[in-house]
């Protein structure tokens, strides 16, 4: 380590007094002009990853759903994942030390993690938005001698499938941008042309991008799959900002469609968010009712085809749903009791989700946001490879399907542009409309609330996260207050991304969630230290 010329760069992208910042859910997120520093500690410890683990290291400059003042920056570990927690820990710190702090900290990390420094270096940087951030991840990067490739403009998912590309030798894909596109495009057009039912209807979807990265890549990508769907996009970035009245977050926590979209009834419509890695559905029925199809719905729909077409090539293998505690209570119910499928509950944060999914043979996850995916074991794909070439008509055409199912999922990441197309594929095969889908079951009415507190941390939660422990008294107080409305539930968690506590409540009717959702907001303001102006009812 050439420790003077890390002071010297260091220096040149200096952190700002006082400022402490966490390597949260979602990496560093916050004011786009304090993160400087904190990209080119990035590049540094990226570098550090990377020769531990001898293999390439992604790191994405992204604001996510934030924003557009925000940006953020994570770490992509080498099979796609998110970065490993003890490094989240070293992220924290790095990022953390004064300049004088600098050497001694980049030395703890290397001990601790036992990096051998004279080990080559790799590391793969996409950025959503601003150049001169991942710019400075670059400097972090050379200045420890690392190698690097820039990819410059990429959704999220995309540099995960890069990452994952990279180490797993070019099985899992080509990690380019027209091998990211060729092999989602080539299975959907193979899927889709199995499907019986064709005509517009099936065909087209409009998309809301978020004024984000999602609108150029769909349109870079549209004409690899055009034959199978064509897609309209709204909010494209040519005007609004990012994610401003629009994209998954937006539609998901306000119940309502974007602006800038025109909607005529039952027209099937998703959103993203900004980087493209949730993705949520909704319509207009005839009456002008907006309906939303969230994350469970969507994971609802995908596990169910999946169960079916495992049933029709006769092999039995475990397939797991795993949501968090924001799941829509009707969504578990319908899994567990008619899809008969098992149901797990993980905290907030897909690493969590991830995690967990990796202990079936097919596990399925989605927040309830948008964010997720499906994941196979490298067994079952090689299972299912074996029937697709062995297996006699029937079961041979199942099996394909499946086949192309894998290839259709990012399996390193969430992402919103293959969560889509195999949306879209389950539909025109099964010859679901969106009000069918959306009919499996109904959502139960449901709020979500912030509250301000002087310190979320005094909260602190088990059984993940659905019981408080801390604050004493605050669960029996939730308790009592969930006990006064029908089919009602609610619990409470300081988010992991922003200064607040989340609030959430359902219930048999919206007035009733709304009102246990205020009554529960009042309950963390008084017993958990709130500032400012006391929770008000309504919205
Ligand atoms: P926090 O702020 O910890 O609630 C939010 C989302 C997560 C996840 C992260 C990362 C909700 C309630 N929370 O986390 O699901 O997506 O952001 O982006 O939607
Ligand atoms: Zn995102």
């Amino acid at each position: 380590m050439d420790l003077g010329a890390i002071t010297k760069y260091s220096a040149l992208h200096a952190k700002p007094n006082g400022l402490i910042l966490q390597y949260g859910t979602a990496g560093f997120r916050t004011k786009a002009e304090h993160l400087d520093h904190v990209m080119f500690r990035m590049g540094l410890l990226a570098v550090l990853r990377s020769k531990q683990t001898k293999s390439t290291i992604g790191v994405m400059v992204t604001a996510s759903h934030n924003p557009e003042e925000d940006n953020g920056v994570k770490l992509v570990d080498p099979l796609g994942e998110m970065l490993a927690p003890s490094w989240e820990e070293h992220a924290t710190c790095l990022a953390n030390a004064e300049e004088q702090d600098m050497q001694r900290v980049l030395i703890d990390i290397s001990e601790k993690e036992a990096v051998n420094l004279q080990q080559d270096a790799f590391v793969v940087i996409g950025r959503d938005t601003s150049e001169k951030l991942s710019q400075s991840v670059i400097d972090g990067v050379t200045v420890l001698g690392g190698q690097f490739h820039d990819y410059g403009l990429l959704t999220t998912p995309q540099l995960h499938y890069m990452v994952y590309c990279r180490n797993t030798g070019g099985r899992y894909g080509k990690a380019t941008i027209e091998g990211y596109y060729q092999k989602l495009s080539k299975a959907f057009v193979e899927l889709t042309k199995q499907a019986s039912c064709s005509g517009d209807e099936y065909r087209s979807l409009k998309v809301d991008c978020a004024n984000g990265i999602g609108a150029l890549k769909l349109r870079e990508m549209e004409h690899y799959f055009s034959q199978g769907l064509s897609v309209q996009l709204f909010n494209d970035g040519s005007k609004g900002k990012l994610n401003h009245l629009c994209g998954a977050d937006f539609v998901k926590s306000h119940q309502k469609p974007p602006q800038g979209m025109e909607i005529k009834s039952n027209e099937r419509c998703c959103s993203f968010d900004g980087d493209a890695d949730r993705i949520v559905y909704y319509y207009h029925d005839a009456d002008g009712h907006f309906h939303l199809i969230d994350g469970d719905k969507i994971a609802t729909l995908i596990s169910s085809f999946l169960k079916e077409l495992l049933v029709e090539i006769g092999e039995s293998l475990n397939i797991g749903v795993v949501q968090t505690a924001y799941a829509n209570g009707s969504s578990t119910r319908y899994l567990e009791e008619v899809m008969k499928v098992p149901v797990y509950c993980t905290k907030t944060g897909v690493k969590h989700l991830h995690h967990k999914a990796q202990e079936f043979d097919i596990g399925v996850y989605f927040e309830a946001n948008g964010h997720g995916t499906a994941l196979f074991s490298t067994a079952v794909e090689m299972k299912i490879k074996q029937s697709a070439e062995q297996l006699e008509d029937k079961k041979r055409k199942a099996a394909k399907m499946l086949e192309n199912i894998i290839d259709l999922f990012n399996q390193a990441a969430g992402d919103a542009i293959s969560d889509m197309l195999v949306i879209e594929a389950i539909l025109a095969l099964k010859g679901l409309t969106v009000q069918q889908w959306d009919a499996l079951y109904t959502d139960l009415p449901n709020r979500q609330l912030k509250v301000q507190v002087a310190d979320r941390r005094v909260i602190s939660t088990t059984d993940a996260e659905r019981q408080a422990v801390t604050p004493p008294g605050l669960q029996e107080a939730i308790n009592d207050l969930v006990k006064k409305y029908k089919l009602s539930r609610a619990f409470v968690r300081p988010s992991g991304t922003e200064d607040v506590v989340r609030v959430y409540a359902e219930a048999d009717s919206q007035e009733s969630a709304d009102h246990l959702a205020h009554e529960v907001s009042l309950a963390v303001f008084q017993l958990a230290g709130g500032i400012g102006e006391r929770p008000q009812p309504g919205f």
